[in-house]
C-alpha cells in the first residue's frame, strides 16, 4: 500500500528550494503548489499554470495537488457577487484540470487563514516554531494583522493574509458581522453545490481543510473544528468529489479531537492530509513540535495506523515544521524538518506494510 506523498513548494523565486532538490527526499512524488500571487477569485490562467509547469515537470514529479484556490470573501459573505467570483473559480477548476490536477485543497475560514501569535518560539532543543498563545489573543485583531504585516514586508509572503486584504480589516469585520454560523454553512452549501458539477466533469475533488485552530477566534464563526462538523459537512453535500484535506495539526490543537477516530469514520473521502504535530498545554496553547508521536499529543502513530488500516492510498504531506540550524525560511516552513517529517512518516508506513508481510 503507498501513500503518494508531496511537499509544498511556493514557487520559483518564492522558495527556498527547488523542485529537483525536493525530489532528493526519499519517496516523494508530487509537488503542492499554487499561483501565490493571485488574489482570491481571480480565475487561474492557462499561461500562468504552464509556466509553473514548466519549473515542475522537469523534476519527475507530478503537480496533483494546488494547495490553495483561496476563496473570495463575498462567496463566505454571501454577497450577491459571489455567482461572479463562483464563475471564476469554475474556470480556475477547468483549466487546472488540463494540467492533470486531481485535487484542490481549500478552506472557508472567514478573514483569516491560521493563527499563531509567535512565529518563532524558541524550543527547549534551541529550533523555533509556530506557537499559539491563547492569553495573547484579545478580542482586536489588529496588533496580529500588523505582525503578519511586518513579516510580509521582509519579503515573506502568507496566504489568507494578503496585505491588500489585511489593509481593510475592519471594512471585512463590518462585512462579516451579519454572518452567523448557520449563514457561513449556507453559503459553503451554496458555493460546493455550484462548482460541483464542474468537479464532476472534469474530475477534481475539492478538498477542505479544517479551521485552525478549531475553534471560533475574534468573534469570527469557525465551520470545521472536530468530527461533529465535518460529518455534518460531508452529508450536506454527500458527494465523492466534496472531500477533506485532513489537517491533523489543525485539529490536534484541540484535545476533544480523535483524530485517527476521525479517520476511520471518513477514510473515503478525505482526499489529501496533512500531517503535523503539537504539543498542547493546559489553558489552550498549543507549539508546533516534530512529527515524532512522543514528541507531542497529535498521536501521529495512531493516526498512520489509521490510514493503513483503511487503505488510504491518497495525498499526503508534512505541513508545517520547525526551523532548524539557523534556517531562513518562511515561518511554519522549515526545509530540514519537513522533510524529516516525510522519512519518520514513511518509516512508520514501511513498517506497518512489513507487519503485513506473512515472512516478515
Ligand atoms: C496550511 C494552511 O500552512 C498551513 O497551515 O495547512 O494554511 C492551508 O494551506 C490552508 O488553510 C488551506 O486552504
Ligand atoms: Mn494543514
Amino acid at each position: 500500500m503507498s501513500l503518494k506523498m508531496g511537499f509544498r513548494w511556493f514557487g520559483e523565486g518564492n522558495d527556498t528550494i527547488s523542485p529537483a532538490q525536493i525530489k532528493q527526499i526519499p519517496g516523494v512524488s508530487n509537488i503542492v503548489w499554487a499561483l501565490h500571487h493571485k488574489m482570491p477569485g481571480e480565475v487561474w490562467e492557462k499561461s500562468e499554470i504552464a509556466v509553473v509547469e514548466k519549473q515542475i515537470l522537469p523534476s519527475g514529479l507530478n503537480m496533483d495537488v494546488v494547495e490553495s484556490v483561496n476563496i473570495h470573501d463575498d462567496i463566505k459573505i454571501g454577497f450577491n457577487r459571489r455567482d461572479e467570483y463562483i464563475e471564476n473559480y469554475i474556470k480556475t477548476i477547468k483549466n487546472l484540470s488540463e494540467f492533470g490536477v486531481k485535487v484542490i485543497c481549500y478552506n472557508f475560514m472567514p478573514v483569516f487563514d491560521w493563527i499563531r501569535t509567535d512565529l518563532y518560539h524558541k524550543l527547549e532543543d534551541g529550533s523555533t516554531a509556530l506557537y499559539y498563545d491563547a492569553s495573547q489573543i484579545k478580542d482586536d485583531p489588529k496588533e496580529m494583522a500588523e505582525y503578519f504585516l511586518e513579516h510580509q514586508k521582509k519579503g515573506m509572503s502568507f496566504p489568507g493574509w494578503e496585505p491588500e486584504r489585511m489593509a481593510r480589516l475592519d471594512e471585512l469585520f463590518a462585512e462579516y458581522s451579519s454572518v452567523s454560523k448557520e449563514k457561513l454553512w449556507e453559503n459553503l452549501k451554496y458555493f460546493i453545490e455550484a462548482i460541483l458539477p464542474a468537479c464532476r466533469e472534469y474530475d477534481i475533488k475539492m478538498a477542505i481543510h479544517q479551521d485552525d485552530p478549531p475553534w471560533d477566534i475574534f468573534g469570527l464563526p469557525r465551520l470545521l473544528t472536530d468530527k461533529a462538523s465535518i460529518s455534518k459537512f460531508l452529508k450536506m453535500v454527500d458527494d465523492p468529489h466534496n472531500c477533506l484535506t485532513l489537517c491533523t495539526g489543525s485539529l490536534g490543537a484541540s484535545p476533544e479531537n480523535n483524530i485517527a477516530d476521525i479517520i476511520y469514520e471518513h477514510c473515503d473521502r478525505i482526499a489529501f492530509t496533512h500531517v503535523r504535530n503539537v504539543r498542547r498545554y493546559p489553558d489552550g496553547s498549543f507549539v508546533e513540535v516534530s512529527h515524532r508521536d512522543e514528541d507531542g499529543d497529535t498521536k501521529i502513530l495512531n493516526i498512520m495506523k489509521a490510514y493503513h488500516d483503511c487503505g488510504y492510498d491518497g495525498y499526503i504531506r508534512p505541513d508545517h515544521g520547525r526551523h532548524l540550524w539557523d534556517e531562513k525560511c518562511r515561518p511554519g516552513y522549515g526545509v530540514y524538518d519537513r522533510a524529516m517529517g516525510i522519512m519518520y512518516i514513511l518509516g512508520v508506513w514501511d513498517m506497518l506494510n512489513k507487519l503485513k508481510d506473512d515472512n516478515f
